[in-house]
């Protein structure tokens, strides 16, 4: 009897086979690395997204080997030693330490010599304080240049310390983030609110903001251009609406766009509303 339903169960095995393939080639597309989408990780431009995607490739790509090391193992055992027909039962073992040992130690130095310690040095640049930045060809400013960064339904507002108004006051903008570029920002990141996040793929990981915390981070933009991200912590009915647009600008350009802040006459919000497709200059 089985061998009359055989070749039934064989087609069905096949066709399973066939959609779980064509699913997995789907969802791949969504891994396209098209490095023209704004919010490209794998696209960075600015030195913490640079140093990020360094860490990512560093683990993906030992792991990738792993993959097809175990993966490929599975399928070729189980097609050579699979049952055929009326083969007599196999020899049963049950165990083998040398082999489990070997196969527990040796990956394990493997993945702490080769991906472990030379990640430890990159974390901790990553996560350091910022510092001044003696490469900043915008002599004149402090560095890090200091901004506040502060998440609140539905929209972020940035605070420049080192830019004051007539009043004394330091100036802001609401969604957009002004910085000078090739130079280290100090980013200090609250919320007065729920918890938000702080995230601008091509210029570096996410970092929470929450109420009554400053979260702080460094970021520095390659190149002037406009970079944009959005938050991403769900917030709340409006969470979609939190986009955020840093613009990197020549040191001539935000020269003139802090004097304008300082004197009152840009207005507030800032109105430009380019596409937020990063450029590769922006004069
Ligand atoms: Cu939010």
């Amino acid at each position: 009897m089985s061998k009359v339903r055989f070749p039934q169960v064989r087609a069905a095995h096949f066709v399973a086979g066939f959609f779980v393939l064509m699913l997995i080639g789907l969802l791949a597309t969504g891994c396209i690395g098209d490095t023209d989408t704004p919010q490209n990780t794998l696209a960075p431009e600015g030195e913490v997204a640079e140093k990020q995607r360094d860490l990512f490739m560093l683990a993906m790509w030992p792991a990738l080997v792993v993959m097809i090391l175990v993966e490929g193992g599975i399928v070729f055992m189980m097609l050579r030693w699979r049952r055929r027909s009326n083969d007599e039962m196999p020899k049963q073992t049950h165990g083998n330490t040398p082999l489990e040992i070997g196969w527990t130690i040796i990956p394990t130095i493997i993945i702490i010599v080769f991906v472990g310690i030379p990640m430890i040095p990159v974390l901790f640049e990553l996560g350091r304080d910022p510092k001044a930045d003696a490469a900043c060809p915008a002599k004149n400013l402090r560095t890090p240049y200091p901004v506040d960064v502060i998440g609140q339904r539905f929209t972020w507002e940035f605070e420049y310390p080192e830019i004051l108004d007539d009043q004394g006051e330091p100036v802001f903008t609401t969604g957009e983030l002004h910085i000078p570029a090739q130079c280290e920002i100090a980013l200090t990141i609250t919320s007065v609110d729920v918890n938000h996040s702080f995230g601008v793929p091509r210029l570096a990981g996410t970092r929470d903001a929450v109420k009554g915390r400053d979260n702080v981070m460094w970021i520095k933009a390659d190149h002037p251009g406009s970079f944009s991200g959005q938050c991403r912590e769900l917030c709340g009915t409006g969470h979609a609406d939190m986009v955020i647009t840093v613009i990197a600008q020549s040191e001539e350009d935000f020269d003139a766009w802090s004097r304008e802040m300082a004197a009152g006459t840009k207005s507030v919000p800032d109105s430009t509303s380019e596409d937020t497709v990063a450029v590769e200059s922006e004069e």
